[in-house]
């Protein structure tokens, strides 16, 4: 089928929605409504793994681009479409209440489900399903997207082919405010803490990496899981100081002899390059840090809207001889899709790979080719979660150089490792 015929499809199936493709949005529309929150819809393409198998890759990649070459023309102005890293579609709908963002969301399912490639068994096609979300005035892109994720899992589970939707989060008890975490930055409840990255072939300090803590009112310290979303929607002034505190941190062990480099974890947020708080503190640090001594780390869970985006930042760093590292590499996101999409200096390998070694498992075999896949690309591997002298031997003996994990030093306060104090 030749792409004009394609197209004239896609006009077919553009024609059969009133509303759409013409400029103007259905319902109340982004213009006229408040900039702020709005709504997020996320479509995915129904067994796309059948159509693959039933066809080749190419189809299925000319498939999903069809149907994004679709969504942006059907979509309104002002409204916007971007391809997730998971080759799902997200559409933002600012200014749009959950009823008409599903509405909307529902015509747009069902227009991508029209769209038709030629594969090599014959014409192909596939329906998609949707999660809608509201997106709070308070909330990240990125835990709004997570949320649309869960719905549209449940989308899914509910055979696909339809669009589900969601009210706001609905646990935000025990997700901290924007005033709580910012009390606790100014309290210094809230500080980085270090831990240091071993070179295992004569156990020097080759850096250390900055861990978020939180000292709770009865004691307890908690790691940032429940509050780095939080973290990055804190007014200016709050990011401002978080990037101080980092820099504080990170200054004196960088002018220590031995120690070079302090690694940062990074989310979604951070890489989006949009004008977040996430992006103010990368700023901060930057204007601050020698960036050649500095290294970011894109935890497992980022979710990387815009690749294309992050993957400019990340020259945009790389250039400046900034560092990046893959966190918990093997598991989750963390994986060969984004070190082939991204180029990454340092490959740190999950705990879990540490783990399993000397056990029943492949985590040798693994390893090892770990090991030859690094050098090949001419990347550091850093081993993660080492808490026995035994797998400092091992990892060394497969050929990696670095190692992290209790066994090598717990994370404390910085002024600990300058030997001046120590953790309480
Ligand atoms: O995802 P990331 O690798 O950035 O996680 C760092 C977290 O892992 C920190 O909270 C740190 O306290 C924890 N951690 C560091 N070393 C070890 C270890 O040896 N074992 C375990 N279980 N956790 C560790
Ligand atoms: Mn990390």
């Amino acid at each position: 089928m030749a792409q004009s015929d394609v197209l004239a499809m896609v006009r077919r199936g553009l024609a059969r929605l009133p509303g759409l493709g013409r400029g103007r949005a259905a319902g109340p529309g982004p213009r006229g409504a408040a900039s702020k929150g709005g709504a997020l819809g996320l479509l995915d393409v129904d067994d796309l793994k059948g159509l693959n198998a039933s066809s080749d890759f190419d189809t299925g990649d000319r498939l999903l681009n069809a149907i994004d070459d679709t969504l942006r023309r059907a979509l309104p102005k002002g409204l916007g479409v971007e391809r997730s890293e998971n080759g799902r579609f997200v559409l933002w709908l600012p200014g749009l209440g959950l009823d008409d963002a599903a509405a909307l969301t529902e015509r747009l399912r069902h227009l991508a489900a029209s769209v038709v490639v030629e594969g090599t068994t014959g014409l192909m096609a596939r329906t998609l399903s949707a999660g809608v979300v509201r997106i709070g005035t308070d909330e990240s892109r990125n835990r709004a997207v997570l949320h649309a994720d869960s719905v549209l899992a449940r989308a899914k589970a509910l055979g696909g082919n339809r669009t589900e939707t969601a009210r706001a989060i609905t646990s935000p008890s025990i997700l901290p405010t924007r005033a709580e975490v910012e009390a606790a930055i100014d309290s210094a409840a809230i500080e980085y803490h270090l831990q240091p990255i071993a070179d295992l072939r004569d156990r020097g300090v080759a850096g250390f990496e900055a861990l978020l803590r939180w000292r709770k009112d009865d004691g307890a310290v908690v790691g940032p899981a429940p509050f780095v979303d939080t973290l990055d929607r804190i007014p200016e002034a709050g990011s401002e100081r978080l990037a101080d505190l980092a820099c504080a941190a990170a200054r004196p062990l960088l002018a220590e002899d031995g120690a070079h480099y302090v690694t940062f974890n990074i989310t979604g947020a951070v890489l989006d390059g949009q004008n977040s708080p996430g992006c103010r503190w990368m700023r901060h640090l930057l204007d601050t840090l020698p960036p050649d001594r500095m290294v970011f780390e894109i935890v497992e869970t980022a979710i990387v809207v815009n690749p294309a985006r992050a993957a400019d930042l990340i020259d945009k760093l790389r250039a400046q001889g900034l560092r990046i590292a893959l966190d918990d590499f093997g598991t989750g996101l963390s994986n060969l899709e984004r070190l082939r999409r991204f180029p990454v200096d340092i490959l740190k390998i999950d705990r879990s790979f540490v783990d399993g070694l000397g056990g029943a498992g492949r985590e040798e075999a693994i390893l090892a080719s770990l090991v030859t896949l690094a050098e090949r690309l001419g990347t550091d591997i850093v081993a993660e979660g080492i808490e026995t002298e035994r797998q400092v031997e091992t990892v060394r003996d497969l050929g990696i150089h670095f190692g992290q994990g209790y066994h090598l030093g717990r994370p404390a306060r910085a002024m600990n490792w300058l030997g001046t104090g120590s953790d309480a």
